[in-house]
């Protein structure tokens, strides 16, 4: 749901009979990238923070400046905040707007990998490292070398491939890399360089990473989603095109894509074979939530699936406080995901 329907909300009755409750109160928390490493849950999301910054389609009022790793024992358990991973005054090259991160293991220690403008105002993907999954973390001194925009979030296939998907459209800068550098031009503009309706939807990018994980081991290369005819989503399809808030997981073998469709607020799947796609749009995961944004993870716990997403009700609808939760996805025998309502009561 849009910010401009929130006035019209009766929050008390959406909140008492939503699918599901925040995580945490006491911080607004966003954007959550859930995984379970050694059998417990870990969760890095975004912290919002109010930070006086008005409203724009730019996103300038998504000012974070720090990220907290939520843990649980178990899905029952309670949520703990583990406070402050990663500082942006600790990240030598970025100096705002710390964006959804994602974070993953490897040879016992723990990459957090996160967006955040650089001193050009350009934003780039950058790693920090830890020997424990709720930080704190260390910073490289500088991003991913030929990374841009937003919305990392690192697969770990079966065969021990780590993958980088990325990329949101607007305030994410992805339309301005067009032509292979960052296009500053109409710098206020949101939607300059977004192609016109008749023409392939702008995609996500994908990109394997090097076995450090500190780097990139190839150039990005763009995913593609096709409809059912085999053909690309079109830029005017806007209820199915990506957006921003890349996901991968997997499920009876195949490679499923989600993402959010950004102004028409739905989280969306596409099934692929492998890693690089090309996928085929299958559905909605998530119907529309309180605020502008929606995101989301998959994560597998105990033979069961769960979708962590996030939307504004703790906040009343305010966009930029958003706060986390979580629901458990089914699948249908043919591996089409039952699609989930926020609010099925009202
Ligand atoms: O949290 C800031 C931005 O809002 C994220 O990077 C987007 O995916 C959207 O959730």
């Amino acid at each position: 749901m849009p910010e401009d329907s929130v006035d019209h909300i009766d929050f008390e009755s959406l909140n008492n009979t939503a699918l599901s409750q925040p995580l945490v109160r006491h911080i607004f928390t966003a954007d959550p990238s859930a995984h379970y490493f050694d059998g417990k849950i870990y969760i890095y999301p975004s912290h919002d923070i109010d930070a006086g910054e008005a409203f724009d389609d730019l996103g300038s009022h998504f000012a974070m400046e720090d990220y907290h790793v939520i843990s649980m024992d178990s899905i029952e358990g309670d949520a703990i905040d583990n406070g402050v991973a990663l500082h942006i005054n600790d990240v030598p090259w970025a100096e705002r707007q710390m964006w959804a991160p994602d974070a993953n293991k490897k040879d016992g220690k723990y990459y957090l990998f996160f967006p955040a403008k650089d001193y050009n105002g350009i934003f780039r993907i950058g790693v920090a490292v830890s020997k424990s999954p709720v930080g704190p973390f260390k910073a490289q001194a500088n991003p991913i070398k030929g990374s841009f925009s937003i919305d990392p979030a690192v697969f770990k296939d079966e065969d021990d491939n780590y993958y980088m998907y990325f990329g949101g459209l607007w305030g994410g800068q992805l339309q301005r890399w067009q032509l292979g550098k960052f296009n500053a031009e109409q710098a206020e503009s949101p939607t300059a360089f977004i192609p016109s309706d008749d023409k392939p939807a702008l995609r996500p990018y994908v990109a394997k990473m090097r076995h450090d994980l500190l780097e990139f081991s190839e150039k990005p290369k763009e995913l593609q989603i096709l409809d059912e005819c085999g053909n690309l989503l079109l830029a005017g399809d806007n209820k199915r095109r990506f957006f921003e808030a890349s996901w991968m997981h997997k499920h009876n073998g195949k490679y499923y894509f989600s993402y959010s469709t950004g102004d028409t607020h739905y989280i969306c799947y596409a099934i692929g074979d492998n890693p690089y796609g090309p996928f085929t749009y299958s559905g909605i995961i998530l119907n529309p939530v309180v605020g502008w944004t929606s995101h989301h993870s998959v994560c597998k716990i105990d033979n069961k699936t769960y979708l962590f997403y996030h939307d504004s009700s703790l906040s009343k609808g305010i966009t930029h406080l958003r706060c986390i939760k979580f629901a458990e996805l089914e699948y249908r025998e043919d591996g089409t995901i039952v699609t989930l309502d926020p609010y099925p009561n009202i």
